[in-house]
């Protein structure tokens, strides 16, 4: 990409994408083009295809989902395809009817079979049923894949896809009810911590597997693939390493200092057993990851207690 390229990055205010404007930032791109969702709803064709004709972007980070966690997903089943479904379509259709240089489109871990064998290679896609709560979630970001690859093998477009693993960062969604497990173990340590209180509720039973990667160090994978990869295939991202949920759990408790117990809730659904990436084909494209988990949930709490105005409404 030259330093001059007209960059969108769909969804800026996420965690994903705004991690994204502040890797392009520190690589010295200028030309970044933004817009909120009160500016241009992307669920609306009509507006994401004027917007596109406007702006002409060379290139395009699509970042922008309906997202959550474990809960969210399956409560707003309906939201979470339809939504997904929409944003996607109206971003990759208008990115081809405009000439769009090269498009990234984010998926997620969750498109895997759920009984898929560990760690996850990008082949497995399609070979067996989804994790329940995730489907409808799942089948939208399959779908982006899918169609990144038919405007490649239709029209040629360089359209390519990553799959990123569980993130964590700045600007993470803190709701209880909606959020992933890292923010929202974050808080509900924090809050007991300074409440004094005896114990922390903690969902399912502790024994699922998940992997964590830090959202500037998706940011980082994202550049470079945008840098320097073209190939149909979709790349997983990730660090190639999980922990249980009681292991972050304990964790995360000994960064926030909170020294009660934990009250597993087992009428919370556990999800996956497991989502392990494998992330040979990054890695011998030559990125790896650079923040470990320790180090992250670290800078996660610090990042926590600087912004928990914003962040806790
Ligand atoms: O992060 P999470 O919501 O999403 O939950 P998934 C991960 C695990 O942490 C589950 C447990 O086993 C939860 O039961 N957990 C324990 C908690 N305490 C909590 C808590 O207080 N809050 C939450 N949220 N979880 C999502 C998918 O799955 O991951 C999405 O639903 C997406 O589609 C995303 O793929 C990355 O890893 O289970």
């Amino acid at each position: 990409m030259e330093k001059k390229a007209r960059i969108y990055v769909a969804g800026h205010r996420g965690m994903v994408g705004s991690a994204i404007v502040r890797k392009l930032h520190a690589e010295g791109y200028e030309n970044i083009i933004t817009r909120t969702s009160s500016q241009l709803d992307l669920r609306n064709q009509a507006a994401v295809a004027s917007f596109f004709a406007e702006e002409k972007p060379d290139f395009v980070f699509l970042a922008a989902a309906k997202v959550g966690g474990i809960m969210a997903n399956n409560i707003y089943r309906a939201e979470f395809l339809y939504d997904n479904l929409l944003i996607e379509s109206n971003i990759i259709h208008s990115a081809y009817e405009t000439g769009v240089t090269k498009l990234l489109f984010l998926g997620s871990s969750c498109i895997y079979p759920k009984m898929a064998p560990q760690p996850l290679k990008e082949e497995y896609l399609l070979s067996g049923f989804l994790e329940p709560t995730n489907e409808p979630y799942a089948i939208a970001k399959i779908t982006g894949i899918k169609l990144c690859e038919a405007y490649r093998s239709q029209y040629g477009c360089n359209f390519i896809s990553a799959m990123p693993t569980n993130l964590y960062g700045p600007n993470d969604n803190y709701d209880l009810q909606g959020s992933h497990v890292l923010p929202a173990l974050i808080r509900k340590f924090h809050e007991a911590k300074i409440n004094d209180q005896p114990s922390v509720e903690v969902w399912g039973t502790g024994s699922p597997k998940r992997e964590f990667l830090h959202a500037d160090d998706l940011a980082d994978a994202c550049f470079y693939l945008m840098e320097h990869y073209n190939d149909e295939l979709f790349v997983n991202i990730g660090t190639g390493e999980d922990v249980t949920i009681r292991e972050l759990a304990e964790m995360v408790k000994e960064t926030v200092g909170f020294e009660g117990e934990l009250r597993w809730n087992t009428d919370k659904p556990d999800g996956t057993p497991r989502k392990l990436m494998d992330v040979s084909r990054l890695h011998a494209m030559g990125w790896k990851h650079t923040t470990e988990l320790r180090e992250g949930i670290e800078r996660t709490y610090q990042d926590f207690l600087a912004n928990e105005v914003l962040y806790v409404e």
